[in-house]
């Protein structure tokens, strides 16, 4: 029996959620069970009484608001501790068409991706203002390269997952999941694929960037602390290098000077000094990539332990196993 269970992050969504439940399809090829999970991320409205009331199957609920990474990775335990075989992310304002679910998750069931990502072909949304569209596209370029990955549409919302590769995420970054889930998959070698997809008409403006020089700090932040998270000796080494070659580039000129006969030397002795300490930056940033990539193996032991940990708990349930006959004690 093939369990696919649907979660939606909602913040303060009591509005257009029953409109999103409605548009979920109740039935998808290759799927025996649909559920629905909502996480309720401290909504001040009514949002956890309209998803209990339209029938969702599981609610996780939070006290405050923890912001949408915690909510996604919240959402995707509970999924994987209700036995689902496919996770389908979407977002609560109807944002993503219900009936493409089944394209987002036929390539998992056929066996030819972890993870699919719906594209939205940004080009084509009219919603979405210029600059924006932009951004979004050199984002996902750069996200594209940092994460050796085709995915066109890196800040999708509608993605779905298979059972392995959700228990394989952790999500450090508290702003948003969607880029730095990309470029971890890519970085752990997951087959990441992705889908064309429609979305329905729009509901209202974006709640997760309401500015858009806030949207691209997050955005860079994210993508230069995930990528050096995983490639730490060739981000240091990059701008270590830089540095030194300045440093360098300046000892040769006075190199030259002298060379050239220039009895002056102490004319250019700031330049000297400059040189010196261009060169002992570059080489400590050098030296802090060897540490960064130490540190960046111990991850690596993390998270597989986090896996297996994962794996163990989900498969005897939390509860302690049952006592062998040989262990027992014997009560006399
Ligand atoms: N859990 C949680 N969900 C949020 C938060 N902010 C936005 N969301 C949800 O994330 C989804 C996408 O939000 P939206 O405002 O449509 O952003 P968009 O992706 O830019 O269109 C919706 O389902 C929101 O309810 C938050 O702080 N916590
Ligand atoms: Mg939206």
């Amino acid at each position: 029996m093939t369990k696919l269970i649907i979660q939606i992050p909602c913040l303060n969504e009591a509005t257009t959620l029953p409109a999103t439940l409605a548009d979920l399809p109740r039935a998808v090829p290759g799927i025996d069970v649909i559920e629905w999970l909502v996480i309720d991320d401290g909504s001040r409205d009514a949002t956890a009484d309209v998803a209990r009331d339209q029938g969702v199957h599981h609610i996780v609920r939070f006290n405050r608001n923890k912001g949408l990474a915690a909510a996604f990775s919240a959402g995707i335990d509970a999924c994987l501790k209700a036995g689902a075989d496919f996770i389908v992310n979407t977002d609560a304002d109807n944002q993503y068409a219900g009936h493409d679910i089944a394209r987002l998750v036929a390539p998992l069931i056929a066996g030819k991706a972890d993870i699919v990502i719906g594209d939205r072909n940004i080009r084509d949304i009219e919603h979405m203002s210029w600059p924006k569209k932009r951004l979004q596209h050199l984002g996902s370029w750069v996200v594209r390269q940092v994460s050796n990955t085709q995915v066109p549409d890196t800040t999708s919302g509608f993605r779905a997952y298979t059972r392995e590769a959700a228990l394989r995420m952790t999500i450090v970054s508290e702003f948003s999941y969607t880029l730095e889930s990309i470029i971890q998959a890519g970085k752990k070698r997951m087959a990441v694929a992705h889908v064309e997809i429609s979305t329905n008409a729009h509901t209202r403006p974006s709640r997760l960037f309401n500015s858009l020089y806030g949207y691209i700090k997050q955005s860079a932040a994210t993508i230069v602390r995930i990528y050096t998270m995983y490639e730490p000796l060739k981000v240091f080494s990059y701008i270590g290098s830089t540095i030194f070659a300045a440093g360098l580039a300046i000892s040769l000129r006075y190199l030259y000077f002298l060379l050239a006969g220039d009895t002056y030397g102490d004319r250019h002795l700031q330049s000297l000094i400059l040189s010196a300490v261009l060169m002992i930056v570059g080489f400590q940033v050098i030296l802090i990539g060897l540490v960064a990539d130490a540190i960046s193996g111990t991850r690596k032991l993390l998270e597989d332990l986090l896996y297996r940990i994962r794996s163990m708990e989900l498969r005897n349930d939390g509860t302690p196993p049952p006592e062998t006959p040989e262990g027992r004690q014997d009560p006399r």
